[in-house]
């Protein structure tokens, strides 16, 4: 195992990685821009490092500051977290080349499961399915878009149809369109803003799938060619493509369909040559059809409620994953339910405004089956820079009903004098009656949002 290892990340995922070296007996190495010179993943770090002001780009973004920091505190290996540098096929190759171990997959799989519309047909050639679209991209990458493909292609697969950037992923740069019109001009304003948001215009089509579930499995793959499905993930509770609140099983989903996903899931994986840490996200039709939408090279924001619900340590499977170790439990059991609320410091009566500045004081909230991956403290100064994530709620229990009690209860009891939250939003979403019957679907946040948001 790895003797030390560099966190080149913030916040409570930085804090999750450091806790899984302390159990693994690895030294862990925290890096930190100016700014978060009093965060938790600083002082709980064996050691630290500043390595520039907040600006992301100068400090976590870094690539020779990150670099050079593990090279001066001798780390055998980087351990990327979710966001930052974590997608960065170019940075696991600096690490590659500089003999450092990049915690997660290879620079080929990163690059690959990046560019969104080589990976659906790559994918798409293993033998999952894909929405239908475009083969490839309509152009945008080299020169402009070329809307005349586009609107052939709508014709074919029928209206409405999504616009999204091959660079992007996640939703991001996403835009829908009802006819030929509408179409043209999105695919145009998407390939100039992917151009400027990613560097890369490369455009493309999918069919909407209406009134869609997102539903994800969770990936490990070893090196020596066994990849396994670890659960599923219902993630359908989103705001801006940010999720709100996730939960594993997804429920309502019979058992042939969730072993038919969770093989389509691993043969995706394959397909892309994927080791370490990873996930598979289909939409999930009303009609029970199921198409791959992309894939996350990374360990995610709601990776709990599947180690909630397996009993399995991602984190430490990523280590040992990262240094050739064999996947062990192939044969995976799921027990009870967990549910994940993402508590953000924003305020949802004013349009999810963040909410940076001093949390004076602090509750967070214990008990059986409550679990709370934070980096919060009381004195804790949110830093206006960064994602305004600082809390996940988990609640797991033998049954979701068990779950959603306890999650509502911890909610409740949630308290942090000084700034707002969503944790409120979250405890109303889950008391509700279409979250409890599991009625879950892409309109059900809009009855608790606070209207004009
Ligand atoms: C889709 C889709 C329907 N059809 N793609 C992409 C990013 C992720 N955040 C959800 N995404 C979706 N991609 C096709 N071809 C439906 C979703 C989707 C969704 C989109 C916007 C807001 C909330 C959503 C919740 C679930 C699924």
């Amino acid at each position: 195992m790895f003797r030390r290892v560099l966190i080149a990340n913030r916040g409570e995922i930085a804090v999750r990685i450091i806790r899984a070296c302390r159990e693994l007996g690895i030294a862990s190495v925290a890096v930190h821009s100016t700014a978060d010179h009093d965060c938790l993943h600083t002082s709980l770090a064996d050691e630290s490092i500043c390595i520039g002001p907040p600006a992301p780009a100068q400090s976590y973004l870094n690539t020779p500051a990150i670099i050079a920091a593990a090279e001066i505190c001798d780390a055998h290996a980087i351990h990327p977290g979710y966001g930052f540098l974590a997608e960065n096929a170019k940075f696991a190759a600096v690490c590659r080349d500089c003999n450092i171990g990049f915690i997660g997959p290879s620079p080929e799989a990163i690059a690959l499961s990046g560019d969104k519309a080589a990976c659906r047909e790559t994918v798409k050639a293993a033998g999952v399915p894909v929405v239908p679209g475009s083969e490839g991209i309509v152009g945008g990458s080299k020169g402009a878009a070329d809307t005349k493909r586009a609107v052939a292609i709508a014709k074919e697969i029928g209206f409405p149809v999504l616009v999204k950037a091959s660079a992007g992923g996640g939703g991001k740069g996403m835009r829908i369109a009802h006819n030929d019109v509408a179409l043209q001009n999105a695919v145009s304003m998407a390939s100039l803003e992917a151009q400027s948001a990613f560097g890369d215009g490369g455009v493309y089509i999918e069919k909407f799938v209406e009134n869609a579930r997102h539903i994800e499995f969770q990936i490990l793959a070893d090196h020596h060619g066994t990849t396994v499905a670890v659960g599923d993930r219902e993630c359908t509770i989103q705001r801006r493509h940010q999720k709100l609140i996730e939960e594993s099983p997804a429920p309502g989903l019979t058992t042939a369909l969730r072993t038919k996903m969770a093989k389509a899931a691993v043969r995706a994986a394959e397909a892309i040559g994927y080791t370490n840490a990873g996930t598979a996200e289909f939409v999930l039709a009303p009609d029970g059809q199921f198409y791959f939408i992309e894939f996350n090279a990374r360990i995610q924001v709601e990776h709990p409620v599947t180690e909630e619900v397996t009993g399995i340590d991602l984190v430490r499977e990523q280590f040992r994953l990262a240094t050739g170790e064999r996947l062990q439990d192939t044969e995976v059991v799921t027990t009870g339910a967990a549910i994940e609320a993402r508590i953000c410091a924003e305020d949802p009566e004013h349009g999810f405004v963040p909410t940076p500045g001093l949390v004076s004081r602090c509750h967070v909230p214990g008990g059986p089956g409550i679990r709370v991956d934070s980096h919060l403290f009381s004195g804790y100064n949110i830093p206006r820079y960064y994602d305004s994530l600082i809390a996940k709620v988990i609640a797991r229990g033998r049954t979701r009903e068990e779950a959603i009690g306890r999650l509502a209860g911890a909610l409740q009891e949630f308290a942090t004098e000084g700034v707002k939250t969503t944790a409120r939003l979250c405890a109303r979403v889950v008391k509700s009656d279409r979250f409890q019957r599991g009625d879950i679907d892409v309109k059900l946040l809009d009855d608790f949002v606070p209207k004009g948001n």
